[in-house]
């Protein structure tokens, strides 16, 4: 019985990072699929604490909200930076790589045929923190933060993948980030996961806009 579960719609949406992270460190977890028709009943909603997905169960430690499970998943597996220097940097990058998703999540689900152009054009000066980060690592900018892969950086790639096909060539003026984003999706592990039919098999956001 695999340690941890994921409590989620069939999307990537707000997991996507989570599974990377797992798949790419070797661990094993279930999924437990709830359809909208599920959901819609109300149960399930009534029993969540904020009466949202996803819900992550590590035996019996139950967690909500999807940084949060990120940043424990970082701490037990020594994917925080290597002291609180680096932690600390790591939560404003992933503070950032949040506001991007929150504003991206807007865009999908609220404004996207009237918003998608604005937000396109708007982009390069929403991408241009991480490139300056990757520039600022004096560890050489492999990862966002020091000589080790951490939470953020599977929570970073999932934010620049996903802006990638909402907006493809929108890395291209970003050199490091490009090649960041090429680097860490050839890692071995996350690569055969970002080909398998668990991450392709499902649509990004839940009303199918991407
Ligand atoms: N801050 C939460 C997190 O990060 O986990 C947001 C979770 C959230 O918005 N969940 C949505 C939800 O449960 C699904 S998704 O946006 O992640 O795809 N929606 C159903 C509902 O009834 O609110």
């Amino acid at each position: 019985m695999p340690p941890y579960t994921i409590l989620y719609f069939p999307v990537r949406g707000r997991c996507a990072a989570t599974r990377m992270l797992l798949a790419d460190q070797g661990l094993d977890w279930k999924e437990d699929v709830v359809t909208i028709d599920a959901w819609m009943k109300g149960d399930l909603k009534a029993n969540c604490l904020y009466g949202q997905l996803p819900k992550f169960t590590d035996g019996d430690l139950i967690l909500y909200q999807s940084n949060a499970i990120l940043r424990h998943l970082g701490r037990k597996h020594g994917l925080y930076g290597k002291d609180d220097r680096e932690a600390v940097l790591l939560d404003m990058a992933n503070d950032g790589v949040e506001d991007l998703r929150t504003k991206y999540l807007n865009l999908i689900y609220k404004n996207y045929e009237n918003g998608k152009d604005q937000y396109v054009k708007d982009l390069p000066t929403q991408l241009k923190p991480f490139e300056t980060l990757l520039k600022q690592n004096p560890e050489g900018g492999a990862f966002i933060v020091g000589n080790k892969i951490s939470f953020v950086d599977y929570n970073l790639l999932d934010l620049l993948l996903i802006h990638q096909i909402l907006a493809p060539g929108c890395l291209d003026s970003f050199p490091l980030l490009s090649a960041y984003v090429a680097r860490l999706s050839s890692r071995p592990k996350l690569q055969a996961f970002l080909a398998s039919p668990q991450h392709t098999g499902l649509p990004i956001n839940g009303n199918g806009k991407q």
